[in-house]
């Protein structure tokens, strides 16, 4: 695709046009040779929309809920984009048609665009693609993008790095206050949200969350921001306005507090340098393709070279 049509097809997605909008993800997505091109386009244009992550154990009701929060949101005008990050094998295929499903009441709506991406199979995953993914809904002039990942493992921290504002969702029964002191949420999360209240244990889980707040707030200095506890019943769009509120008091602290930039800016760090290193790493397999690394090693066993010297030399030779 040669400058124009870039231009174009930037041009098509600001104006709303959801194909796109889909097209640009699409090509960040699959980290195609133009993704320096894009984002080059796109920038210009960036930085204007709230991004939210949400997150939470499998099942707890993420998808619920951000399709709740969207009926709020759009209920305030604002223009939503969904990102819908689905970790699952490819056996598990099953939760992503669920999300589809879930959000069709959304589907034909001009202010949304929801999108699944799985991060099985892309290179460097969820770090990856989706800040390419979140700058093109940015750019396209979404005021809000909210991103969907279930809390397992690393994702959890992974969608810290990515939003603004971090929601994280527990349920009752879900053994919370341990597997959350675990996973670190006290840290990541901007606000908590007891869905399912609806059924026994919501108290106790509020409780032992509140507890486990205080705790953590003793080993705290300087200006903490107070993380709400929000209930809901996502599936009946019960508290959804609260966590709207939440979000915003959130959003508000962050300006007030020259925190949205040194987030966005530690965000920025973080991507600088993986596109760093992923270009590095880029090169040096040129490098080892080409005949240059064999020259080099051929030269450690001759022990002309000790292989850290060497190694030196083959970066040299990257950076002229
Ligand atoms: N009782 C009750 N059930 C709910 C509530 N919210 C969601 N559910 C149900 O919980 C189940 C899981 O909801 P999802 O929204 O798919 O949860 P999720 O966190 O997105 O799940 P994964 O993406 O698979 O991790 C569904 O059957 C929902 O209908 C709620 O407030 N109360
Ligand atoms: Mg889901």
């Amino acid at each position: 695709m040669a400058g124009p049509d870039l231009d174009e097809l930037v041009g098509r997605a600001r104006e709303g046009q959801p194909r796109a909008v889909a097209r640009l993800i699409s090509l960040v997505e699959d980290s195609s040779p133009r993704v320096a091109d894009i984002a080059r386009a796109l920038t210009p244009y960036t930085g204007r929309a709230r991004v939210v992550g949400l997150t939470g154990p499998p099942g707890v009701g993420k998808s619920t809920s951000t399709s709740a929060l969207l009926t709020a949101l759009r209920g305030e005008g604002l223009r939503v984009g969904v990102l819908a990050i689905d970790p699952s094998s490819p056996f598990s295929g099953g939760a992503l048609l669920g999300d589809r499903i879930r959000m069709t009441e959304h589907a034909t709506d001009p202010g949304v665009f929801i999108r699944s991406m799985a991060t099985r199979g892309h290179l460097g995953g969820l770090s990856w693609a989706t800040p390419q993914a979140a700058r093109v809904l940015d750019a396209a002039g979404f005021d809000v993008v909210l991103i969907e990942t279930v809390g397992v493992g690393q994702s959890e921290v992974d969608v810290v790095k990515l939003a603004d504002t971090t929601v994280v969702l527990l349920a009752p029964g879900m053994g919370d206050g341990i597997q959350a002191a675990k996973a670190g949420v006290l840290e990541i999360a901007d606000v908590f949200v007891v869905n399912k209240a609806d059924r026994d244990g919501a108290d106790a889980t509020v409780h032992d969350l509140k507890q486990m707040i205080a705790l953590a707030r003793r080993e705290l200095r300087g200006p903490s921001w107070r993380q709400p506890i929000v209930r809901t019943v996502a599936a009946k769009g019960e508290g959804v306005d609260e966590v709207v509120s939440a979000l915003r008091a959130h959003h508000e602290w962050l300006l007030a507090h020259g925190e949205l930039d040194r987030r966005r800016a530690a965000r920025a760090r973080e991507e600088v340098a993986a596109i760093a290193l992923r270009r590095l790493h880029a090169e040096l397999a040129d490098l080892r393709d080409g005949d240059r690394l064999g020259e080099v090693a051929a030269r450690v066993v001759a022990r002309e070279l000790d292989p850290f010297a060497a190694a030196d030399q083959l970066i040299a030779e990257l950076k002229g």
